[in-house]
């Protein structure tokens, strides 16, 4: 369509203003979208923000502390608390293989020796990042047994897409029955 005027300023103005708002609205449109999906999967999937208040000597890891080698794995408590340790490194977690009761809560204690990896198993709602110095923690109970893939989710290099361990959730009956006190279980062959 065109006016009896010819184009000039205020005509011009006019179409940019009117376009500017309808893409205003548009950005605001995708704005409240992503909004509504951040509450809607940080409900349905019970996400869990990382915790990064506990910090640890990445250089003295593997030396002394809670992530020496013997420490990682599963290990049952005095009061039947199911504790997960674990380190990430470019390019594996360890242990390599994780067990884990169902329908019990277990707590992850993880951290990184090198650069910034995460994981997440399966489709559970164990998700988080394993940062240098941080000890990621978290808890979180898998309702069935079964055998789940444990991918790391942070780009951490060129074989970033080689790096994943396996989450054997075992019944608890059967997990119980391999515990034993003092003792770091794993599914990793020996
Ligand atoms: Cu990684």
């Amino acid at each position: 369509m065109s006016t009896a005027m010819p184009a000039g300023e205020p005509d011009s103005h006019g179409t940019a203003i009117a376009a500017e708002r309808r893409w205003a609205w548009v950005v605001i449109a995708i704005m409240a979208l992503l909004v509504a999906m951040m509450i809607f999967t940080g409900l349905h999937w019970s996400a869990m923000p990382p915790s990064r208040v506990e910090t640890v000597d990445v250089k003295t890891l593997h030396l002394k502390g809670e992530f020496v080698e013997s420490n990682l794995g599963t290990s049952v408590g005095a009061d039947g608390k199911v504790t997960v340790r674990l380190i990430a490194q470019q390019y594996s977690f360890q242990p390599q293989c994780i067990v884990v009761p169902a329908g019990v809560p277990v707590t992850f204690r993880g951290t990184a020796t090198d650069t910034i990896h995460g994981f997440v198993v399966g489709r559970t709602n164990a998700n988080t990042m394993l940062i240098p110095a941080f000890v990621s923690t978290f808890t979180t109970t898998f309702p069935k047994a079964g055998e789940q893939l444990m991918p790391c989710h942070e780009y951490c290099g060129t074989g970033h897409e080689a790096m994943w361990a396996r989450v054997q959730v075992l019944p608890a009956d059967e997990f119980m029955a391999r515990a034993k006190p003092g003792e770091r279980l794993s599914c990793v062959p020996r």
